[in-house]
């Protein structure tokens, strides 16, 4: 640091009580946010217990998206709180590559009761990003373990999110993420997204048009051939992207075409998994087992990094050859199952339980619906889309500036207490599965209120 610099004659840390106003703010370049905006106008938080985040001024916010699509337990639990702590002072960190810990196949043990049959292979990650990652080269990887090393291709879908790494990007298919960074993994292909508003405004749960659209994989498996393709990765309702349900019946097409090919059907979990449409995972909410599946956020109830990825035991024991020295999967991350994660995730599946909170989305789906489907009518809203716990108010852009509305109705939701999400010209809401109708009411009446004030 050069001594002269004005911003360095601050503090290193700055006193816990500094007012969002006093931080320095220069040496942090955030995640996914407008950095600029962000800094003329902070919005910081402080402090978090159940429904709610307190900024360091003390002004409680209510948590609409429970953290990012994470906290489903809502905030501050106390197994999960203490799990961590008793965690850090036993042991805090072992090595993940040739040696163990018990609770890294205690809570494999204990995830593998809850996924859906047949996924009984856990491998672990630290986020959903890097599950991602894990589940593309476990899918080639398969194939040519079996002998079979021409299926290479990845399938994506349009508007898919797969996280940020560059096997994430190729096949995700959000064009903001992907079209500054070069060529990507050489050939992946996509298939068309479900959306159709022409079809399916206003649907209540998934929409009944649109089953034909996973047909579009026989036009890429004509294309490239089957012969040449590993997998197909989707997120069994996209979430990143604005909340796009899967139309009725629609994986089940994909499972089936999938199988014609020997193509293997990766579902991206990382926001569906552990609840959020009201069942443990959307695998078993539409009945579609996919072969291998990516989960991140709720396993941990967001309080320490993790993800994973369950696989078939036929896709885990195509591996299993070769002599017994030797590693099966070149693949790991210093913090792959690091102990406060799996201790973390060991109170999380414990608070999850104690609240029945893998389906409660199920009994407050109806309370969810109805008050998110009261904004029809409202100025600016053009489609309302829910399941279980998520819902999806899509605005109708502001000519010129796609985003604009949306990202102005988050800040005056802010600044009137509810925290929302947007992407594009979307609102999502995903609050903790813990909420109750009280809080349900403040969030669509506050969203009504700022709409129909700027409308
Ligand atoms: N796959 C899916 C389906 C996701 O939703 C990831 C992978 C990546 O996980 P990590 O842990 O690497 O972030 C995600 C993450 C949003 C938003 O804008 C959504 C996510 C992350 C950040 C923002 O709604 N989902
Ligand atoms: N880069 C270097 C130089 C490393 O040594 C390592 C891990 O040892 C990595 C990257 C990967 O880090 P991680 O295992 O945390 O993903």
């Amino acid at each position: 640091m050069h001594k002269d610099d004005p911003a360095t004659t601050l503090p290193a840390a700055a006193p816990a009580a500094a007012s969002s106003a006093q931080q320095a703010m220069d040496a942090y370049w955030m995640p996914f946010t407008a950095n600029r905006q962000f800094k003329q106008a902070p919005r910081m938080l402080a402090k978090a217990s159940g429904m709610h985040f307190w900024t360091p001024e003390g002004r409680q916010i209510l948590d609409g998206i429970a953290g990012l699509w994470c906290v489903n337990a809502g905030h501050a639990r106390p197994k999960i709180v203490s799990a961590i702590a008793e965690q850090a002072a036993e042991m805090d960190f072992a090595p993940p590559f040739n040696m163990g810990h018990p609770k890294a196949f205690e809570l494999a043990e204990r995830l593998i009761e809850i996924t859906p049959a047949g996924l009984n292979r856990v491998f672990y990650t630290n986020s959903g990003s890097e599950a991602v990652e894990t589940a593309l080269k476990m899918a080639i990887g398969y194939h040519r373990a079996r002998g079979d090393g021409a299926r290479t291709r990845l399938i994506g879908r349009e508007r898919g999110y797969h996280g940020v790494n560059f096997g994430g990007i190729t096949v995700g298919g959000i064009v903001g993420n992907r079209k500054s960074f070069g060529p990507l993994l050489p050939g992946a292909d996509h298939i068309r997204h479900t959306h159709d508003l022409s079809k399916n405004a206003f649907s209540r749960g998934v929409p009944e048009h649109g089953a034909e659209l996973a047909d579009d994989l026989e036009r890429l498996v004509a294309l490239h051939d089957a012969s040449t393709i590993a997998a197909v990765i989707v997120e069994p309702v996209a979430g990143s992207t604005g909340v796009l349900l899967p139309p009725k019946g629609y994986l089940q097409r994909l499972r089936s075409i999938c199988d014609k090919h020997g193509i293997l059907l990766i579902f991206d979990e990382v926001i569906t998994g552990f609840g959020r449409l009201g069942s443990p995972f959307a695998a078993t909410h539409f009945g579609v087992t996919p072969d291998l599946m990516t989960v991140a956020k709720g396993i941990t109830n967001g309080c320490v990094p993790m993800g994973a990825v369950f696989a078939k035991q036929a896709i885990h024991d195509a591996f299993m050859t070769g002599p017994e020295h030797l590693i099966e999967f070149p693949h790991g991350y210093t913090y792959s199952a690091h102990p406060l994660a799996c201790a973390a995730a060991l109170g999380t599946l414990d608070t999850y339980a104690d609240d029945g909170l893998l389906t409660r989305g199920t009994t407050m789906a109806p309370v969810f619906e109805n008050a998110l489907h009261s904004l029809k009518g409202v100025p600016h809203v053009i489609d309302i889309r829910n399941i279980g716990l998520v819902g999806g108010i899509e605005l109708e852009a502001i000519p010129g500036s796609p985003g604009k509305r949306a990202f102005d109705t988050f800040l005056e939701c802010w600044e009137r207490g509810v925290l929302i999400r947007t992407t594009g010209d979307t609102i999502a809401l995903s609050p903790p599965l813990i909420v109750e109708n009280s809080h349900i009411d403040q969030m669509v009446s506050t969203i009504a209120d700022v709409l129909k004030k700027n409308a």
